[in-house]
């Protein structure tokens, strides 16, 4: 699809701050528009990664544009500054679009999502998944309270998967989100609302996903819970098998281990959707390496194949 016909007043946008997930990005703007997605991916990219111009060359050799973003970060306390992902923030500030979906780039798109850019969502309110709060590795620096019973995936409806509504006598895990996926209206003053918090809410310091929890701070009562395939964790087709079904999965997130770090991943539940990846990626692949152009062919030598295992 060339620029012209896409819908420019929506856009899906991810984070890069530096080449380790061009790879990831690359299979993201490739299944966007495999799936055929009237919607552009413009990537945000940081200040580093715009001093980085052969990165760039490989941006526009993709034909993907990007967004140079400024470094957001908390004010310091006691003289500590909590570095993060933050400026997965910058979208709210992209006043120029109607809507805009933020996305992973460790996220393998499976099936057309374009619903998302006209589903309903009221003024103020953002749309997005629950994080999954199973915690299934038992990793000991999770909260203790991240147990299955819980997890908001655990009380959607195991037939249609859709979400059970989030009241405030809900476990206080269903108010968590996972910002892998998350649909908003860009807007001033949201945008300053959510830099304020980041530079004034107490729990800031001891965050652990940073922008995701700031979030579900900012937005609690007022995000609207999708169906777990907009945004489906990888573990969850363990952990949540009964609500899990493949040909339902629009957004496959690759939380954790990536696929791209090696291409001998397990046959296990977990590790064999690694496969969809890879698939994606061998189209990417031949794409560039059987390009005509020598400047793209030395471009994915230079940037591509030092990011990806290549056995
Ligand atoms: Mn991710």
């Amino acid at each position: 699809m060339s620029t012209t016909e896409y819908d420019t007043s929506k856009i899906w946008t991810t984070l890069l701050t530096n080449r380790g997930y061009f790879g990831g990005a690359l299979v993201l703007d490739h299944t966007l528009r495999k799936t055929k997605s009237k919607y552009q991916l413009k990537i945000m990219v940081t200040r580093e990664v715009e001093e980085d111009k052969e990165f760039m060359d490989a941006f526009a050799a993709a034909g993907i544009p990007t967004i140079v973003v400024d470094k957001i970060e908390p004010a310091p306390r006691d003289g500590k500054i909590a570095k993060g992902t933050w400026e997965k923030l910058a979208p709210w500030g992209m006043t120029e679009y109607e809507r805009v979906v933020l996305l992973d780039s460790d996220q393998v798109i499976l099936q057309n999502i374009d619903d998302m850019m006209t589903m309903d969502l009221p003024e103020g309110f953002v749309a997005s998944s629950h994080a999954c709060t199973c915690n299934p590795r038992k990793l000991a620096h999770y909260p203790k309270d991240w147990v299955p019973e819980n997890c908001g995936f655990t009380a959607a409806d195991k037939a249609t998967g859709q979400p059970k509504p989030i009241t405030e006598g809900s476990p206080g895990n269903h108010h968590l989100l996972n910002s892998g996926t998350v649909i908003l209206r860009p807007s001033k003053k949201e945008y300053d609302e959510l830099i304020h918090a980041m530079n004034t809410h107490p729990d800031v310091p001891k965050m652990l996903f940073f922008d995701q929890d700031l979030l579900a701070i900012v937005y609690r009562g007022k995000w609207k819970p999708l169906p777990y395939y907009y945004n489906a964790l990888k573990p969850m087709r363990s952990c949540h098998a009964d609500l899990w079904k493949d040909e339902d999965v629009r957004i496959l997130h690759y939380i954790l281990n990536k696929p791209w770090k090696s291409r001998a991943y397990g046959d296990d539940v977990i590790e064999s959707t690694h496969k969809l990846w890879w698939d994606a990626y061998a189209e990417v692949e031949r794409e560039w390496t059987e390009s005509d152009d020598e400047n793209k062919r030395r471009l994915w030598q230079n940037v591509v194949v030092p990011v990806v295992a290549q056995e």
